[in-house]
């Protein structure tokens, strides 16, 4: 049993006096913290300024949520991610702190403003996309619902890479988002536990009797945690979200300087530290580096070495408490290599009995899969795997053939089946397949949204299914409504609380309530005004940033998300063409001023995807200069795109496109942040598109194109993309465009990859097919938003009936159906 700890509560010197006030506060810091006058102080030591005001205020929180589980010894889970897409931390901080009102008075008595102040912070990009940001969404709600929850991950010194638009190309810049420092991350150099890499593997004999793996000849690095507060809103509790750094274990090699090799015994320094260098910025298309593996299995170790140091800090070697006590989420296949660490410890260095230790193991792990795109499936190649790994490698091997054993005693003379569901694939050269080894040691497994999770069981794991019913499930993705509609949208926010009270923000259940309110006038006209307003923001800003002047009162058709063919950026551009020819042909007729704003990065090596951004570029010139478009069409393509531009488009779009072929995409969340921030979608029957219909209800929402099944039926045929090219002028005519070169007049070539994709390639995302059913259903959403009443009736609709999307409601159904861990009270 934990022994409670003495020691002096921080109440005692409790920030909530008046000496302590904000205002005194922000006084103090900008002195002893950022050492300046207010008359020398630059916006950004009134960002350090502020940061560390409000960080106080999280402290006091954190060490007490901290001491609050020490004594309880609740079940605690454990995220595992390679990945934490948390953005900006000051106003959401003040703002879960319930002290941002006093921080804004507090600025303003000092000539600042909090908008200002905000915008110096550099985002914690720490993530690609949409896994990356539902793992920062998560934290938030574990923190929100007070469950004993912590984060796991690396602390890359450099995040997403910044995306420069250069001669009409994506050029990546690297984030140096440490280069001012970072007042909300805390450095613990005491917290070091040693990785090892590379070696073999050695057999002595046990006293017992038995044999003992030792893993020698190894190197090692130094794994040293950064941790980081997370702020529950309007609630006690502080989690923490812990981050690995690669430490060399010697400063210096001492031989080479020694011999007088100064630079290299410093070289050798940095190439272990280049482990927590870099975020790899490719989601989908895996890339197999050695240093991916190596980082994969250096965070997974420091974590699962700091739970057990923790667990057997309060337990000693209890060992059958470990899964009362402990749940770990795998969030994707990316530190899978967990379930064999995990054997390792229990095994090599507690010295537990295999089958002890694998019944421990399979009950404290759980797998989320995020995709079924199989070249997003990492394998391992096996040689890679046994250099880097040795130990590791072996008992991969004892888990599959154990399992296999399993497998083929349920299943005899099944030996395809055994090939199929082996962790190690045979027939490609011989590779580990880290979502085998996540699905046989997890208890449960789970998708990201009804369609998908069924799509899991009865296509990607369907073998999985049969030989573990029961293990996979579906646990719908959720968004942050703080960050998602608190934070990004005060406007609506405020008018929302003025009808139904601000219930809805830590429940965002609540937000049925303002359904009525879609049949009342003055609250449509109050709603549309707060979108115009966000509307007229974004416009100001894209004319300071990009100089060019957009219409407030057309219509904002957006698709913000990673630029891929499965997401069919390029549908909307052949949309886009077609409105173009329309106009420059006059029919014109009932058709409504646009604006089309894309944004989103490529992954550096993903050529296709570099050339779609350099056609809607490319595009986008050719029509903004057009003068015979006469205000009917703008097109945008916003530069960088990440969690803060994320926070400013949202709030100002009107439709929400999600295009995806169907059965590609997992779920979706930009889907879920812009329904509840009034937009409406336009979108496939395709992940969380489907839930959100059924939520807000067919008639609120524009549905288009083949389902799931459709696509399959349609493959199944023999997809021919010449039969829609021939069958529609339209489309012809907007494919023979890109094709001639008409949006490159000075390299007509251009584009051809990209006609020949969608034509003698076959168009493998049914584009073509698409087509004319998005072409129509853009017609209704025209017309409809020219009845501003009707659209805004909708819009509001959506508003209130996308409750189940918060990440609140996901984070319940994880805690109770997954991990099986409880809120503490205070
Ligand atoms: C290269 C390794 C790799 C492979 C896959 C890196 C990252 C991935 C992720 C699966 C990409 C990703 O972000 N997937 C998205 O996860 C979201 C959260 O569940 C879903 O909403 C998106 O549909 C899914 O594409």
């Amino acid at each position: 049993m934990a022994t409670p700890r003495k020691t002096a509560s921080p109440r005692q010197f409790s920030l909530n006096s008046e000496e302590h006030s904000i205002d005194n506060s922000l006084a103090n810091h900008l002195i002893y913290t950022s050492g300046r006058h207010a008359e020398a102080a630059t916006t950004r030591d009134w960002y350090e300024t502020t940061a560390h005001t409000v960080r106080d205020h999280l402290i006091e929180r954190w060490v007490e949520t901290v001491e609050n589980y020490y004594d309880k010894d609740p079940k605690r889970v454990y995220y595992l991610s390679l990945e934490f897409l948390i953005g900006r931390m000051l106003s959401n901080a003040a703002l879960n702190l319930g002290i941002d009102g006093q921080v804004r008075e507090g600025l303003h008595a000092l000539g600042q403003t909090m908008e200002a102040v905000s915008d110096m912070e550099t985002d914690a990009a720490l993530g690609n996309g949409g896994l990356g940001r539902l793992a920062a969404c998560f934290l938030d709600s574990m923190a929100t619902l007070d469950l004993p929850g912590m984060g796991y991950g690396i602390r890359y010194e450099y995040g997403m890479f910044n995306q420069h638009i250069e001669n009409g190309q994506q050029v990546e810049h690297p984030d140096n988002w440490l280069r001012y420092g970072n007042p909300w991350e805390f450095q613990r150099p005491e917290r070091l536990y040693p990785v090892k890499f590379y070696g073999h593997v050695v057999e002595f004999p046990a006293q017992d009797g038995s044999v003992e793996q030792h893993w020698v000849d190894c190197e090692t690095v130094m794994a040293m945690a950064y941790d980081m507060p997370v702020p529950g809103y309007n609630t006690e509790t502080v989690n923490n979200l812990r981050l690995w750094s690669a430490k060399a274990t010697r400063e210096f090699n001492l031989d080479s300087f020694n011999a007088g090799d100064y630079v290299g015994a410093v070289e050798d320094k940095t190439s272990t530290e280049n482990l927590s260098k870099v975020l790899y910025p490719n989601d989908t298309s895996v890339m197999g580096r050695e240093l991916r593996l190596r980082q994969q299995y250096f965070f997974v170790s420091a974590s699962i070495q700091d739970i057990l140091h923790r667990f057997t800090h309060e337990h000693d070697s209890s060992w059958e408490l470990l899964p009362e006590k402990v749940a770990i989420q795998l969030n994707d296949t990316h530190p899978a290599i967990a379930v064999a660490e995990m054997m390792h410890a229990l095994v090599d260095v507690y010295r537990l009995k295999w089958d002890r230790a694998w019944s421990l193991t399979t009950r404290v792990f759980a797998y989320t899969n995020h995709t079924l795109m199989p070249e997003a499936l990492e394998t391992w190649p096996v040689d890679m795997f046994e250099r880097v790994l040795p130990r590791h490698l072996d008992i991969i091997y004892k888990i599959n053939h154990y399992f296999l054993h399993d497998v083929n005693h349920r299943f005899p003379g099944d030996t395809e089946l055994l090939k199929r569901v082996s962790i190690i694939d045979e027939d490609h050269g011989r590779r580990v397949r880290m979502a085998h080894l996540a699905v046989v040691g997890s208890h449960t497994v789970n998708g990201v949204a009804a369609i998908h999770s069924d799509l899991l069981k009865t296509t990607l794991f369907a073998d999985f299914n049969r030989i573990f019913p029961g293990k996979i499930i579906n646990v719908t993705n959720g968004i942050t409504p703080r960050r998602w509609l608190n934070q990004c949208n005060p406007g609506l926010t405020e008018l929302i609380a003025s009808r139904i009270g601000s219930g809805f923000i830590k429940d965002l259940s609540q937000i049925e309530k303002l359904a009525p309110f879609a049949e009342d006038a003055r609250f449509r006209k109050e709603f549309m005004q707060i979108k115009q307003a966000n509307k007229q923001r974004l416009v100001e800003r894209i004319h300071h940033r990009l100089g060019m002047r957009i219409d407030p009162e057309s219509m904002f058709d957006v698709q913000v998300k990673r630029i891929h063919e499965y997401k069919r950026q390029l549908l909307n551009v052949l949309h886009v063409i077609t409105l173009y020819n329309r106009i420059r042909s006059g029919k014109t007729e009932g058709m409504t001023p646009r604006t089309v704003i894309f944004a989103g990065k490529a992954a550096p090596g993903y050529r296709m995807a570099k050339l779609i951004i350099r056609l809607i570029l490319d595009v986008a010139g050719m029509v903004n200069r057009d003068p015979a478009i006469n205000g009917l069409l703008k097109v945008i393509f916003l530069p960088n795109y990440d969690v803060s531009s994320a926070e400013r488009i949202f709030p100002a779009s009107d439709l929400s496109e999600q295009i995806s072929t169907a059965g590609t995409e997992a779920s979706g969340t930009g889907n879920m942040k812009m329904a509840l921030n009034g937009a409406l979608t336009i979108g496939t029957l395709d992940g969380a598109n489907i839930e959100i219909r059924e939520e807000v209800g067919e008639d609120n929402i524009f549905i288009f194109g083949l389902t799931t099944q459709q696509v399959a039926e349609l493959r199944m045929r023999g997809y021919n993309p010449w039969e829609y090219y021939n069958a529609n002028a339209e489309l012809k005519q907007a494919l023979d465009m890109i094709a001639e070169g008409y949006f490159s007049v000075e390299e007509p070539e251009r584009y051809k990859p990209i006609y020949e994709t969608l034509t003698w390639n076959g168009d493998y995302y049914l584009l073509l097919a698409d087509y004319a059913s998005y072409v129509k259903t853009q017609e209704d959403v025209g017309a409809l938003y020219r009845d501003k009443d009707e659209w805004a009736r909708r819009a509001i609709l959506n508003v209130a009936r996308v409750g189940k999307f918060s990440s609140d409601r996901t984070i319940r159904e994880y805690a109770q159906k997954v991990w099986g861990v409880e809120p503490v009270a205070r």
